[in-house]
């Protein structure tokens, strides 16, 4: 695979910046080093600057649920902006993405559009505190919410993956109100929030969690947090920004049955545009200003391009037969990677929730991030290089995971497990 222009690319991007990346899992740092510069995305496939074609399974991490460039999408794009990019005033869009959030996921009542999956979960965090006037947060090791100085704490994705002591520049007392807990482990939470009576503001939660490959809640884990959190008097947040309208087209708190006092939002609902939420009960969101004292502001949330992005993509995602179909087609997939490691005997735990998915490189079961960090990092990353040379763009990390839009056809599938089997037996 010739890859000479990433390689003069990205000796170019160094020098300005930092990794020559901007986001620090892009870099391939924990597979191998030289990332592959992408000159365009079509539907399931990613091509880079050399010409090379991948199936691609990280699709931007999560946002492009119906694949690159969905034409539906690319042209109301073209048309919103014919009609400017940005007013810093209210628009019916905001509203009509609002009401589709709130069809589909019930417990948001209210919403408040942002820029980012950080920003969406820095101000649900905020308005908790404000609601119950606590101070005291809990999160789970392996959990990734953004990088808010209060939730780079024993975080998941890219802090996992390059194995950075929870990020200096944190000061002590941004983290120090911040508990973490094995994520599905109950009593460690029930401990927390004895030890700390009336000091918790919330416990966020990745409902499934998918920072640090993919992990599935176990049974009771979520109707256990909910009954705890009411009985303590703290607020239930789940932070759906990558569960959201992928693993259920309610998000996990459909899934599993189980509804949050908030949930933080972001990726599909922007179709592929910078976009963040924060959603939940109308009597604790009354509480953001202007309507309430929490303030929290944005230049360009609810901007009309990534309002339009998230509309067409949401329409075409509820259409009846969509979303099952790509759920089905994942199953296939996960199964077919299950298969082709069985038969090169190379042991794997293969992890799935809708259209999310992750294989470990251990014969254990992976229930949080102590079982999912005795993965073989080093095997993931050459079974990342041999999946790449035969033409598959999985997750650059063995903490991450992979994703599948209504794009990826049979022929894409037959692809992907037919690499998978020469990666495996070359293992
Ligand atoms: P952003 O600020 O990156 O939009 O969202 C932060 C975030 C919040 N919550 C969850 C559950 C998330 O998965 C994320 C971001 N996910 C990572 C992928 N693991 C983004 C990829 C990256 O950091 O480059």
């Amino acid at each position: 695979m010739i890859i000479s222009r990433s390689k003069e690319l990205f000796s170019a991007a160094q020098k300005r910046i930092p990794g020559g990346v901007n986001s620090p899992v892009r870099a391939f740092r924990a597979v191998g080093g030289q990332p592959l510069f992408i000159e365009r995305g079509e539907g399931a496939y990613l091509i880079d600057v050399d010409g090379n074609r991948y199936v691609d399974y990280v699709l931007s991490w999560g946002p492009l649920v119906l694949g690159h460039a969905h034409p539906q999408v690319v042209r109301a794009l073209q048309r919103a902006v014919e009609r400017g990019t940005s007013y810093g005033a209210p628009t019916e869009l905001e509203t009509r993405l609002a009401e589709m959030i709130a069809s589909l996921m019930p417990s948001a009542e209210m919403v408040r559009f942002v820029n980012s999956g950080t920003e969406a979960t820095m101000s649900a965090l905020r308005l908790a505190r404000a609601f119950t006037r606590r101070d005291k947060i809990i999160k789970f090791e392996g959990c990734y919410h953004g990088h808010a100085d209060s939730l780079l704490v024993k975080a998941g994705s890219g802090v996992a993956t390059l194995g950075l002591p929870d990020s200096p520049g944190v000061p002590r007392g941004a983290a120090q109100d911040t508990l973490t807990a094995p994520f599905n482990d109950l009593s460690a939470v029930r401990d927390l929030l004895e030890a700390n009576p009336e000091q918790v503001a919330a416990v966020i939660v990745e409902p499934v969690a998918g920072n640090m490959g993919v992990v599935l809640p176990q049974a009771g884990f979520l109707a256990g947090l909910r009954q705890l959190t009411e009985q303590h008097g703290a607020l239930l947040i789940f932070d759906e920004v990558m569960t959201g309208f992928r693993v259920h087209l309610g998000g996990a708190q459909a899934l599993f049955g189980v509804t949050p006092d908030l949930t933080t939002l972001g990726k599909v609902i922007g179709g592929g545009l910078p976009v963040g939420a924060y959603a939940g009960r109308a009597d604790i969101m009354k509480l953001v200003a202007p309507s309430g004292s929490m303030y929290q502001a944005g230049t360009l949330s609810g901007n009309p391009l990534a309002m339009t992005a998230g509309i067409e993509t949401l329409e075409i995602l509820r259409q009846p037969g969509v979303f099952e179909s790509m759920t089905a087609t994942t199953r296939r997939l996960a199964d077919g990677f299950a298969d082709a490691a069985r038969r090169a005997g190379v042991a794997i735990t293969q992890n799935r929730a809708g259209s999310m998915f992750c294989s470990f490189f251990t014969a254990n079961e992976v229930v949080d991030w102590t079982s999912a960090s005795r993965s073989d990092t080093a095997l993931y990353g050459r079974f990342f290089r041999g999946m790449l040379d035969g033409g598959v763009y999985l997750a650059p990390s063995q903490f991450e995971a992979g994703f599948l839009s209504t794009a990826h056809d049979p022929e894409a599938i037959e692809q992907t497990l037919a690499a998978a089997q020469r990666a495996f037996q070359a293992l």
